[in-house]
């Protein structure tokens, strides 16, 4: 179904390094509907919240500082097999480990600061999605290019 939403986040380190340009472009050109963007510098809550899945992992307050200490981009996109796909997009966990073409292959070095994060499941979508935009900020409209880019 080509309304499947997926939840993308530039992270702090994607932000500093002038990548919000480059990541946006891949989802836009890969034929997917932005439907929800802000920037903000996320509260620890927020990060403990949006990662609590991670809570009882030692690597969990690392990644929870990592996320809060500057702005991070969050993304709502919007398209077939979005979540899937992105996540292929995105690249593997490890930067040393993602293909190169994936955003982590060609971006990232280091483990904590891989860029960019992905839903990796409808259920995690769903949930990310509401963490982090209410309903009135994601617009519904048509894009008159996806006659072209679905069949
Ligand atoms: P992903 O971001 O690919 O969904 P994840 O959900 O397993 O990966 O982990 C969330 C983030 O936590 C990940 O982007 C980087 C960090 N992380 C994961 N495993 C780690 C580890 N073993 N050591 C340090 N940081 C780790
Ligand atoms: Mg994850």
């Amino acid at each position: 179904n080509n309304k499947e939403r997926s939840f993308i986040m530039i992270k702090p380190d994607g932000v500093q390094r002038s990548l919000i340009a480059d990541i946006i472009k891949r989802f836009e050109q890969k034929g997917y509907k932005l439907i929800g963007i802000k920037v903000l510098v996320p509260a620890k809550q927020l990060a403990e919240a949006h990662y609590e899945e991670h809570a009882q992992r030692p690597f969990f307050q690392k990644l929870v500082s990592f996320l809060s200490s500057g702005a991070v981009v969050a993304m709502v996109w919007e398209g077939q097999e979005v979540i899937k796909f992105s996540r292929n997009m995105i690249g593997a966990t490890n930067p040393l480990a993602s293909a190169p073409g994936t955003i982590r292959g060609d971006f990232g070095v280091d483990f904590g600061h891989n860029v960019i994060h992905g839903s990796d499941s409808l259920t995690s979508a769903e949930r990310e999605i509401a963490l982090w935009f209410k309903s009135e900020e994601l617009a519904q409209y048509d894009l008159t290019m996806q006659a072209w880019t679905y069949e």
